[in-house]
């Protein structure tokens, strides 16, 4: 059986190609979903793709992560600079987790340059546009190839 890796997506990227594609492009959720979908297919690996406006539904998500999947890849959207309740939800269920940003928010205004979902994450990738999902799985892939391999005693 391949192993499960979540795929969260936070608020309003339900509109990701749709609307401000000077910022965030022509692509939409959809094809992202699709080009993840590639990318898990050639790493071995199952996804679940999933996008919610709400910030208690990605809490809940990710709980659910802890029995039913290997990982996470996450793009928490606005909540990544507000939520102490998504930091203190993946620090409680110890997985992986790649935090990826379509934009370089670095780049932009000043209130995204702090990210609370960060200092939890094993890796972060921005400005990298759609493409930085499949960068994000392909670094998950590894870590939990990695963890596999190593035997508990
Ligand atoms: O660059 C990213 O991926 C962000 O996580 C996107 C968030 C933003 O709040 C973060 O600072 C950086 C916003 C997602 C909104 O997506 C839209 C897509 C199309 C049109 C409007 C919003």
């Amino acid at each position: 059986m391949p192993d499960t890796v979540f795929v969260l997506n936070g608020p309003n990227l339900n509109l990701l190609g749709l609307r401000e594609p000077a910022i965030y492009g022509s692509t939409t959720l959809a094809d992202v979903e699709a080009m993840v979908g590639a990318a898990a297919t050639r790493l071995g690996l199952a996804v679940d793709f999933r996008q919610t406006n709400h910030e208690g539904v990605l809490v809940d998500w990710i709980h659910e992560a802890r029995t039913a999947a290997a990982g996470i890849v996450i793009n928490p959207g606005a909540y990544t600079h507000t939520s102490i309740a998504l930091h203190d939800a993946i620090k409680a269920v110890g997985l992986p987790l790649i935090e990826v940003h379509i934009s370089n928010i670095f780049a932009r205004e000043s209130f995204r340059h702090h990210s609370y979902v960060s200092p939890v994450a094993a890796g972060v990738l921005c400005g990298f546009g759609p493409h930085g999902y499949v960068l994000g799985l392909e670094a998950l892939a590894r870590i939990v190839a990695t963890r596999n391999a190593t035997p508990t005693s």
